[in-house]
C-alpha cells in the first residue's frame, strides 16, 4: 500500500487557475467541483460553518454546483434527514448562468446542462477531507442522530492513505436497552467509541449485482418504516459513480429498545459497511476482518485460489452472500471455496429464483442475530485503533494537538474519583462559601434580617462579612487541578483539550447522572413526590461535574483576587482570566451567565470577561440576542442546538443549570441585513412547575432568571411543550412578569412561542382556537401581574410585549421519528426548525434600535441582575443606559424649552415698546385704539405661541424617531415631556397676555394725563411765539434779563389760564386687600374670618416670625422620633423665610422699573406663595397661610403704593410743564436771537430722547444673552448636572457650614450659588463688555439708518424731523414723551445742520454709554436688566422644587410636569435633624436603604401610625425612592456625615451619630466617585 505523501494535492495550491486535466487528480478536481479546493489545506471550522450569512436564509443551493457540499452541510448541521437531497442542485431555472458575457469554454463541464452529479459518498468523503477535526465531530454526530452511516474508515485516493474516524465519533452518545436491563425498564448510555460491541460487516468481492447497501437498510429497517442509513445505488444520485469514495468505510449501529416486538435485533450490534471492492482494498478489508465478529462477503463471482478470503489473521467469521440469479454465479466454485474456508451451511447465503427480497433479508437477520448470540469478538473502536496502526491505517487521533490537549486532560481527570468529594477538595471557592456570598449579597439588598438593628450599621456589618468570606477564599490556595487547567487553556491545543476534558468529565458521571436525570424526570411527573425530587435535585447537583465548574472556581478566583491590594503578585496574575475567557468566548465555547446552583452571577467576572470581549472585537462590538425559556426538559437546549448548530449541553431530566451565553459570529455580507456583528444565544435552565419550585424556594430563582434573560435578549423564544396545559399557563405567568417588567424599563423584546411535539402538519391553522386560547390567557395573565407589579394600564399581553398572534406562533413536530433509539430526527422537526430560524433572524433583522454593543449588554447584565436581587424589580431597576438616555433627553428639551421661552421673551419686549410708544409720533399701529391694538397683538401672541409649541412638539417627535440614542428607553418619559411643552405654553401664554395687558392698562392711565399735557404745551407753544411776535414788533435789542422777565410773566400769566387739577392716587391698600381676599376666600370661611381679623396697613411692618397657635403641634417624622417642637417651628419659620424673600425680589423688580402699580402684580405675588406653599412638605395650616399672605401683601401694598405716588407725581402735567420751564425759556431766547440752534437741539434730543432709550434697549437685552451663555455651561444642561456640581464643588471647599447652608436653606444656598457663578463668568471675562457693546452698536445703527432716511424726507420744522426718526425707532427703543414735547414747533432750524451735529451726538452718546457701562459694578446692571439671569437660571435648575418626604433632597426630575418625583442621591436623615428620641443621636439610616427594609415610620401623614417602609408609596404617591442600588451611591453623604459628625451634632442641638463601621474607609475620592455615578456622569470634568 503506497503512502502517497501530502505532495499529490500540489495543483489546488493554484486558486482559480485550472490545471489541465491530465495533471489533477481525481480527488483535486472533485473538490474544484465541489468549491471545497481551498478547504483541503486550512479546513473548515465550526466557527466559518456556524456563522450566520445568506447561506442562513436561501433554502437551496440553486444551481450552483459548488454550492451543494455546503448546503449539505448546512441541512446535516440541522439535523435534517433529507440532506442527501440537495443533490443535485436543481438546475430548473438556468438562464442567467448562459447569459454570462465572458462565456469560458473552458468551464463546459460545468454547465448546466451537464448530466454529471456527484455520488453522495464523494460529497461526505470531500467534506470529511476538507474539515478540521471540530467539525468532522459536528459531521458524525448529525449523521448518526439522522441515523445515516458515518465513516469508520476515511480513504483518501490520492495519498492512498485510508484514515480510522476515531475521534470524528468520539462525540456519538446513545440510549438503549440491552435485554438484561429491558424488565427493570433500565437503560444503557454510551459514548459509541468506547463500547465494546459486536460488529458485523459487509463487504463486497468483485461485481455483486444484489445491492449491498440497499439490503443492509432493509436489514436495519422496521418492516413498517423504510430508512435509508446507507447511501446506496437507487436513491438520488446513488448510481452515479464513485470518484473518490471508494474504500470508504462506513459503520452504524443497531440499538434495541428493550421491545421484543419492535427489536430486530435484541442485541446492540455495529455493523460496518466497505464502499469498492476487496480486491482493491486489501487493508480495509483485512482491518475489517481483525475487528469484526463476522464478514458477510458479497459477490456474484469467485474465483477458485482466492487468498483475500483464506488469510490466515482473519478473526472474524466469513459469511458468504451470492446470487444464484446472477449469470457468473458459479456454485462449483463457491463449494471449493467454503470448503477451503471450513464454511457451514449457515455461513452461506444464496438469494435463489425462490427468495423474494424480504425473505432474503429475513435469512440474513438471521444468520446475523445467530452470529450475536455467540459473537467472539466484541472491540470498541477505541480499540481497534491499535489494529490500525499494525495495517498502516492512520487513526485521527493521532495530531500532535489532539494528543497533547488529550494528555492535559487526562492528567485532571485521570485523578478524579468522586466528583462531589472532588468539588468539595478543588473548587473550595465555589462551594459554601459562594453560597454565603451569593446569601449576603441577596440580604444586602432585601434587608430581610435586619430586626430592630440599626439599618446602616446591619448593611456595614453585611458589607464587612462578604469582606471576610473573600479574604477566607483568597486564603485558598489554587488547587493544582486549577493551575493546569489554566495553563492549558492558555495553550494552542485549548480547543481539543476543552472537547477532552468534556467527554472526559462526561464519562465519568454519566453513569450517575443519567440514571438520577431519569429517576428525576420519572418522579417529578408525579408532584407527590416532593422529598425525593428535591433529593434527586441535590444529589444529580452534587454528582454533575462540567467543565463549567472550572470556569466558575476561576470566576470566583477571579473576583476574590480583587479584594487583594492592587500590588499583591498573586492578584496581578490573575488580571489576564478574563481575556482568556474572552478568546474562548470568540472560539464558540459557551460562558455561565448565572451559576444555576449559587442561582446568582459573579457579575465583576463576567463584567471583565465582556470588556475584554468588547477590547478584541472592537469596533465590530455590536450584538443582537436570542433567548430561550420554558419548561425543564422540553427540549430546548436541542431547539437551540438544531436551530445555530452549537453544543449546549443535551440530556433528558434536569441538565441545563442556570443560564450559558456563546457568540456566533455572522458574516460580513450579512451584516447589512441584520446591523450586528455577532448573536448572542443564550441557554436557560428549565423552568420549573410551581409544585416543584415550592421545594426548594426556586420560584424566586426561576423568576430571577426570567427577567434576567428577557431583559437581555432582543428575541425570547417561549418554548412550550403543548401535552401539558397547565404547566403552560405556570411558566408564561412567570414569563409575563418578566415581560411586563422590560416594559416598565423601557425594552420592549419580541417574542416568539414555540409549541413542541406538535404532530399534525396542518398544526397552524388547527391550533387557530388554541393560539386565541393562549392569547386570552395571556391576557389575563398580564391582568394578573399588573396588579402584581401595580401597573395597572396594562391590560393585554400585546401592551407588554411585540406579539402578532399568527406569526409570533410556531408548531415544531415531535423530535424523533419513531421510536429512539433507533428513530432518525423527524424531517418535520428539522423543516419547522429551520422555518423558526429564518423566522428569528428576520425579527432580529427588524429590531429598530440600534443592536446594542457588548458594552451595553454588560450593562444591562449588571442592572437587570442588581435589581433582580431585590424584592421589587421595577422599582430597583437602574441602569445607565436609561439614566443617560434620559439625561440627553432633559439637555435637548432643555435646549427647546429656552428657545421657546428666549424667543416669547423677545417678542414680549417688543411689543411692550411698541405699547409704550403707542399713541406718539413712534407709535408703529395703524390702530389707534388700544384695546383693539391690545386684541390684535394677543391674537398675533397666540399664533407665535402655536407655532412654537408645535416646533417642540415636531422636536419631541423627531428626537423618539431617532434610531441612535437609545431612546426607546426613555419612551415612558415621552408623555411627562409632551405634557411639559402644553403646560410651557399655557403658562407663558398667561404671563405674555399679563404682560400685555399691564403695559396696555398703563398706558391707558397715561392718555388722559398724555392729553392734557399736550393742550398745556400747545397753549404754552401760543403763547411763547405771541410773546416773542410782541418782542419783535417792539423793535428793541433786549437783554437776557429783559427777556427772562417778560417770558416769566408770559409764563405765569398761561399757566394761570389753565385748568389744573391736582391728579388723585388711588389707594393701592384697598386694591390689593381686594385681591388678597378674593384669593383667600377660596379657602373657606374660617380663612376669610382670619383675613378680617387684621387690617392690611398693619401688615408687614416687623419682621415675620412664625408663632404657633394652639397646643404643642406635632410633627411627627422617620421611626419613633417626633421631629423635636422647635424643629418644626423652624422648619416653618424657614419656608416662611424663603417665601418671603422670593415676593421681594418680585416686588422689587416691579418697582425697579417705576411703572404704575397694577393688579397683576400682586396676583403674581399671591401666586408664588400659593405654589410655594404647595410644595413645602411641611403640612401648613391656615393660621400659617393667612399671616404669611397678609405679611407679604402689607409690606408689597406699601411699597407699591409708594411706587404709584412717584408714578403720579412723575407724569403730573403741572409738574412736568414746570420742568420744562427752562427750556422753553432758552427756546425763546434762541429764537428771538435767531441763534442757530441746531448744535444745541441736537445735544438735547440726543441726551434726553436716544441715551435713555438706548441704556434701556441695552439692559432689556442684556439678561437674555447672559442667561444664553451660562446655558452652555455643562452644570446647566439639566437638574442632575446641576445637583452634581454643586455637590462637588461642596465636597471640596471642605466647609462645614456650606453643608449645613446647603441642607438648612437649600433654595438660600442654590441662589447664591448661582449669582457667584455668574458672577465668576462674567466679572473674569470680557464676555459681557463684548455683549454690552454689540447691543449698543445694534441699537446706534437703528438710529443711524433712522437719521438717514428721516433726512430723505424734506420737513419744515426740526420737530417734524425729530419724530420722522422717533417714528422708525418705535419698535426698538422706548421714546420719552417728555422730551419730545419739549421741541419747539418754531425752530425753523437747517435741517441738514442738524443731522449733522445728531450724528455726531451719536457717536459721543455711544462712546459715553460705553464707557458708562463699564464703569457699572455688575451688581449694578443687575439690577436694571429685565430679564434677572439668577432667577431664569434658579427656575431651570430647581425643578419642581418638591423634597424627598424622609431626607429632603431635592426631585431631579427633569421634564417640568412629572408624575413621579425622584431623586439620585438620598442621605442619611441624621443631616436633616433626625435624632433617636431617647438617646438624641443623629440617625444614619438613609430612606433609599429604609424602603427596601422591614421597618417603620410614622408622620403626619400617616396620622401618626406606624406604617411600613416599603409601603410608603401608599402614602407618598407620587415619590418614587428608589433603592442604593450599587450599595455606595450615597457614599458621598456617609463621608459627609462621617466627616462631620460632630458639627452637625452641635448645629442641630443634638449627641453625634453612631457612624457603621465600614464608612470610616470612605474616602474623598470614593465620595466623588459615587457622586459621579449617581448622577450618571461621563468621564470629563
Ligand atoms: N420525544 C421528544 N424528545 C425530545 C424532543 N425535543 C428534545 N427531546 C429530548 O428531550 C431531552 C431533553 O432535551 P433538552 O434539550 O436537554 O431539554 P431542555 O429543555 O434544554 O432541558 P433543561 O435544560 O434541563 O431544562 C433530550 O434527550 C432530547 O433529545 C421532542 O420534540 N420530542
Ligand atoms: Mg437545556
Ligand atoms: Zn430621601
Ligand atoms: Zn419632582
Amino acid at each position: 500500500m503506497g503512502l502517497g505523501g501530502p505532495s499529490g494535492l500540489k495543483g489546488l495550491a493554484k486558486v482559480g487557475v485550472r490545471c489541465a486535466l491530465s495533471t489533477e487528480t481525481d480527488l483535486e478536481s472533485l473538490l474544484e467541483d465541489l468549491g471545497l479546493e481551498q478547504y483541503y489545506r486550512e479546513k473548515l471550522s465550526l466557527s466559518k460553518i456556524l456563522q450566520i450569512d445568506e447561506k442562513t436564509m436561501a433554502d437551496d443551493p440553486g444551481t450552483c454546483k459548488s454550492n451543494v457540499p455546503l448546503y449539505f452541510l448546512k441541512k446535516l448541521l440541522m439535523v435534517n434527514v433529507t440532506a442527501r437531497a440537495v443533490n443535485p442542485p436543481d438546475y430548473s431555472n438556468c438562464d442567467d448562468a448562459s447569459e454570462a458575457a465572458d462565456y469560458n469554454f473552458d468551464d463546459l463541464s460545468d454547465s448546466p446542462n451537464d448530466a454529471e452529479v456527484f455520488n453522495p459518498l464523494d460529497i461526505i468523503t470531500a467534506l470529511f477531507l476538507c474539515s478540521d477535526g471540530f467539525v468532522q465531530q459536528e459531521l458524525a454526530l448529525k449523521m448518526s442522530m439522522c441515523q445515516f452511516s458515518v465513516p469508520l474508515l476515511l480513504p483518501n485516493c490520492d495519498t492512498k492513505q485510508s484514515t480510522l474516524m476515531l475521534w470524528a465519533m468520539r462525540d456519538i452518545v446513545k440510549k438503549y436497552r440491552p435485554p438484561d436491563l429491558s424488565a427493570s425498564k433500565g437503560f444503557k448510555e454510551e459514548r459509541m467509541v468506547l463500547s465494546e460491541l459486536p460488529m458485523i460487516s459487509f463487504v463486497r468481492l468483485g461485481e455483486c449485482s444484489l445491492s449491498k447497501s440497499e439490503i443492509l437498510n432493509k436489514l436495519l429497517s422496521n418492516p413498517q418504516q423504510y430508512h435509508d442509513t446507507f447511501v446506496h445505488h437507487n436513491m438520488k444520485c446513488g448510481d452515479s459513480p464513485r470518484k473518490i469514495s471508494d474504500g470508504l468505510t462506513e459503520i452504524t449501529w443497531y440499538l434495541p429498545c428493550g421491545n421484543k416486538n419492535m427489536d430486530i435485533f435484541s442485541e446492540p450490534v455495529a455493523i460496518a459497511n466497505l464502499r469498492g471492492d476487496i480486491a482493491a482494498h486489501e487493508t480495509q478489508f483485512s482491518f475489517l476482518c481483525q475487528t469484526s465478529a463476522a464478514v458477510f462477503v458479497f459477490f456474484d463471482q469467485l474465483e477458485p485460489e482466492c487468498k483475500l478470503l483464506t488469510n490466515e489473521n482473519h478473526k472474524a467469521k466469513i459469511f458468504l452472500v451470492g446470487n444464484q440469479q446472477s449469470k457468473s454465479f458459479n456454485p462449483d466454485v463457491l463449494k471449493k471455496i467454503a470448503n477451503q474456508l471450513n464454511l457451514k451451511k449457515n455461513n452461506i447465503i444464496i438469494k435463489t429464483k425462490k427468495t423474494n427480497d424480504a425473505d432474503f433479508v429475513k435469512r440474513l437477520r438471521t444468520t446475523v442475530s445467530i452470529v450475536l448470540t455467540n459473537p467472539g469478538m466484541k472491540m470498541s473502536i477505541e480499540q481497534m485503533a491499535d489494529i490500525a496502526h499494525e495495517l498502516g491505517i492512520s487513526v485521527d487521533e493521532d495530531s500532535p494537538e489532539c494528543q497533547a490537549g488529550r494528555k492535559n486532560a487526562d492528567a485532571i481527570t485521570a485523578e478524579i474519583e468522586d466528583t462531589f468529594t472532588f468539588k468539595e477538595k478543588q473548587f473550595p471557592l465555589q462551594g459554601q462559601i459562594w453560597k454565603e456570598l451569593t446569601f449576603l449579597e441577596k440580604e444586602e439588598v432585601r434587608l430581610r434580617k435586619v430586626g430592630s438593628e440599626d439599618i446602616e450599621n446591619y448593611k456595614s456589618n453585611l458589607k464587612m462579612k462578604k469582606q471576610e468570606l473573600r479574604r477566607k477564599q483568597n486564603s485558598h490556595a489554587m488547587s493544582d487541578f486549577m493551575s493546569c487547567f489554566i495553563s492549558a487553556i492558555s495553550s494552542k491545543e485549548r480547543g481539543y483539550f476543552l472537547k477532552w476534558m468534556r467527554m472526559n468529565l462526561d464519562n465519568l458521571s454519566r453513569i450517575k447522572l443519567s440514571t438520577l436525570r431519569e429517576l428525576y424526570k420519572e418522579k417529578s411527573k408525579d408532584s407527590k413526590n416532593k422529598k425525593e425530587i428535591k433529593e434527586i435535585d441535590q444529589q444529580l447537583s452534587n454528582s454533575s461535574l462540567g467543565i463549567e465548574h472550572f470556569f466558575r472556581e476561576m470566576g470566583q478566583i477571579y473576583e476574590a483576587s480583587l479584594y487583594l491590594p492592587e500590588t499583591d503578585p498573586s492578584r496581578q496574575q490573575l488580571q489576564h482570566l478574563p481575556r482568556l475567557c474572552a478568546q474562548l468566548l470568540l472560539d464558540g465555547f459557551p460562558l455561565e451567565l448565572v451559576d444555576g446552583d449559587a442561582s446568582n452571577i459573579p457579575l465583576r467576572w463576567v463584567s471583565d470577561v465582556l470588556s475584554q470581549l468588547n477590547d478584541l472585537v472592537s469596533p465590530k462590538n455590536k450584538i443582537l440576542v436570542v433567548t430561550v425559556l420554558g419548561v425543564q426538559s422540553t427540549g430546548k437546549s436541542t431547539l437551540l442546538n438544531t436551530m445555530f448548530g452549537v453544543q449546549f449541553a443535551v440530556s433528558s431530566g434536569r441538565c441545563t443549570r442556570g443560564a450559558f451565553m456563546l457568540l456566533i459570529k455572522v458574516s460580513e455580507d450579512f451584516k447589512k441585513d441584520l446591523n450586528c456583528d455577532f448573536v448572542v444565544i443564550i441557554d436557560t435552565e428549565g423552568l420549573k412547575s410551581p409544585e416543584l419550585a415550592q421545594l426548594d424556594n426556586s420560584h424566586e430563582h426561576d423568576n430571577e432568571l426570567a427577567t434576567l434573560v428577557v431583559g437581555l435578549s432582543d428575541v425570547t423564544i417561549i418554548n412550550i411543550a403543548m401535552e401539558n396545559s397547565t404547566e403552560m399557563k405556570d411558566i408564561l405567568q412567570i414569563v409575563v412578569h418578566a415581560f411586563l417588567r422590560m416594559k416598565e424599563v423601557g425594552k420592549k423584546p419580541k417574542c416568539q412561542f414555540v409549541h413542541q411535539n406538535v404532530s399534525d402538519v396542518s398544526a397552524h391553522e388547527k391550533n387557530l382556537r388554541d393560539r386565541k386560547l393562549l392569547l386570552e390567557q395571556l391576557n389575563e395573565m398580564t391582568q394578573a401581574a399588573a396588579k402584581m407589579e401595580k401597573k395597572e394600564e396594562n391590560k393585554n399581553f400585546t401592551d407588554v410585549m411585540e406579539y402578532n398572534p399568527d406569526t409570533g406562533n410556531c408548531y415544531i413536530p415531535g423530535l424523533w421519528n419513531g421510536n429512539p433509539p433507533m428513530a432518525p430526527v423527524n424531517v418535520g422537526y428539522s423543516e419547522t426548525v429551520y422555518e423558526l430560524k429564518k423566522n428569528i433572524i428576520q425579527l432580529l433583522g427588524k429590531c429598530e434600535s440600534t443592536s446594542n454593543n457588548i458594552l451595553e449588554f454588560r450593562e444591562w447584565i449588571n442592572s437587570l441582575w442588581t435589581a433582580v436581587k431585590h424584592e421589587n424589580f421595577i422599582f430597583s431597576f437602574r441602569n445607565s443606559l436609561v439614566a443617560d438616555a434620559y439625561m440627553v433627553l432633559c439637555t435637548e428639551y432643555n435646549k427647546w424649552e429656552w428657545e421657546f421661552k428666549k424667543e416669547m421673551y423677545t417678542w414680549v419686549t417688543d411689543k411692550e415698546t411698541r405699547i409704550s410708544n403707542f399713541g406718539t409720533v413712534a407709535a408703529k399701529t395703524e390702530i389707534s385704539e388700544l384695546r383693539e391694538y391690545v386684541t390684535e397683538l394677543k391674537s398675533e401672541a397666540t399664533t407665535e405661541l402655536t407655532k412654537w409649541e408645535t416646533m417642540m412638539f415636531n422636536n419631541l417627535n423627531k428626537y423618539f424617531e431617532q434610531p441612535e440614542g437609545h431612546v426607546y428607553l426613555v419612551e415612558g418619559y415621552r408623555e411627562e415631556f409632551s405634557n411639559s411643552i402644553k403646560s410651557l405654553r399655557k403658562q407663558t401664554e398667561s404671563s405674555v397676555f399679563d404682560q400685555i395687558t399691564t403695559a396696555a392698562d398703563i398706558k391707558q392711565g397715561l392718555k388722559e394725563l398724555d392729553k392734557i399735557r399736550a393742550t398745556y404745551t400747545e397753549e404754552i407753544e401760543k403763547a411763547v411765539c405771541a410773546l416773542i411776535d410782541k418782542c419783535r414788533k417792539k423793535k428793541i435789542k433786549m437783554t437776557d434779563k429783559e427777556l427772562d422777565e417778560s417770558f416769566n410773566k408770559m409764563w405765569a400769566e398761561t399757566l394761570n389760564t389753565l385748568p389744573f387739577s391736582a391728579q388723585q392716587t388711588s389707594n393701592i391698600f384697598t386694591s390689593v386687600s381686594h385681591q388678597l381676599l378674593t384669593n383667600i376666600s377660596l379657602k373657606g370661611s374660617h380663612a376669610s374670618e382670619l383675613l378680617s381679623e387684621k387690617r392690611l396697613q398693619d401688615c408687614g411692618l416687623k419682621p415675620f416670625t412664625y408663632k404657633p397657635k394652639g397646643k404643642k403641634e406635632t410633627i411627627v417624622h422617620t421611626f419613633s422620633q417626633l421631629l423635636p417642637w422647635k424643629d418644626a417651628v423652624k422648619a416653618k419659620q424657614e419656608i416662611a423665610e424663603n417665601i418671603i424673600s422670593a415676593c421681594n425680589d418680585c416686588v422689587s423688580d416691579k418697582i425697579m422699573r417705576k411703572t404704575n402699580y397694577h393688579d397683576t402684580y400682586i396676583q403674581e405675588i399671591l401666586h408664588i406663595i400659593d405654589e410655594r406653599l404647595n410644595k413645602a412638605d411641611v403640612d401648613t395650616d391656615i393660621e400659617f397661610e393667612v399671616s404669611l399672605k397678609q405679611h407679604i401683601c402689607g409690606s408689597a401694598a406699601r411699597k407699591f403704593q409708594k411706587m404709584h405716588e412717584d408714578f403720579i407725581q412723575e407724569n403730573d402735567p403741572y409738574r412736568r410743564l414746570e420742568k420744562n420751564k427752562d427750556k422753553f425759556c432758552a427756546d425763546f431766547k434762541d429764537v428771538f436771537n435767531e441763534r442757530d440752534q441746531c448744535q444745541k437741539k441736537a445735544e438735547e434730543f440726543t441726551n434726553q430722547c436716544l441715551k435713555p432709550a438706548v441704556e434701556d434697549f441695552v439692559y432689556r437685552h442684556l439678561g437674555l444673552d447672559i442667561v444664553d451663555k451660562m446655558l452652555t455651561i455643562e452644570e446647566f444642561s439639566t437638574i442632575m448636572s446641576f445637583q452634581y456640581s454643586l455637590l462637588l464643588d461642596l465636597i471640596s471647599k471642605s466647609d462645614f457650614q456650606s453643608f449645613k447652608r446647603y441642607i438648612c436653606s437649600y433654595e438660600d444656598y442654590v441662589k447664591s450659588w448661582i449669582s457667584d457663578r455668574i458672577k465668576e463668568i462674567f466679572s473674569s471675562d470680557s464676555a459681557l463688555c463684548e455683549l454690552e457693546d454689540r447691543h449698543l452698536q445694534s441699537c446706534i445703527d437703528y438710529i443711524n439708518a433712522a437719521i438717514k432716511k428721516a433726512k430723505a424726507e424734506k420737513t419744515d420744522s426740526l420737530k417734524t424731523f425729530a419724530e420722522n426718526i422717533c417714528k422708525e425707532l418705535g419698535d426698538k427703543l422706548v421714546i420719552s414723551k417728555d422730551a419730545l414735547d419739549s421741541f419747539m414747533v418754531l425752530n425753523k432750524a437747517d435741517q441738514d445742520q442738524f443731522a449733522y451735529w445728531l450724528n455726531k451726538c451719536v457717536m459721543e452718546i455711544t462712546e459715553a454709554l460705553r464707557n458708562k457701562l463699564k464703569n457699572t459694578t455688575f451688581n449694578k446692571k443687575n439690577t436694571h436688566l429685565h430679564l434677572k439671569p439668577k432667577n431664569e437660571l434658579f427656575n431651570r435648575v430647581i425643578g419642581c422644587g418638591k423634597q424627598c418626604p424622609f431626607c429632603k433632597v431635592p426631585c431631579d426630575a427633569g421634564a417640568e410636569v412629572h408624575t413621579e418625583h425622584f431623586a439620585s442621591l438620598h442621605r442619611p436623615k441624621g443631616l436633616g435633624r433626625n435624632r433617636w428620641n431617647d438617646s438624641q443621636k443623629l440617625t444614619t439610616d438613609i430612606c433609599s436603604s429604609a424602603v427596601i427594609s422591614n421597618t417603620h415610620f410614622k408622620c403626619s401623614a400617616t396620622n401618626n401610625k406606624w406604617h411600613p417602609y416599603k409601603d410608603y408609596r401608599t402614602i407618598y404617591p407620587d415619590w418614587k425612592i428608589q433603592p442604593d442600588v450599587s450599595l455606595e451611591a450615597s457614599d458621598y453623604w456617609k463621608y459627609v456625615m462621617n466627616k462631620y459628625n460632630e458639627e452637625f451634632a452641635e448645629a442641630y442641638d443634638a449627641e453625634p451619630a453612631d457612624i457603621p463601621a465600614t464608612w470610616d474607609n470612605i474616602t474623598e475620592e470614593q465620595a466623588k466617585e459615587s457622586l459621579k455615578k449617581s448622577f450618571g456622569i461621563k468621564v470629563k470634568s
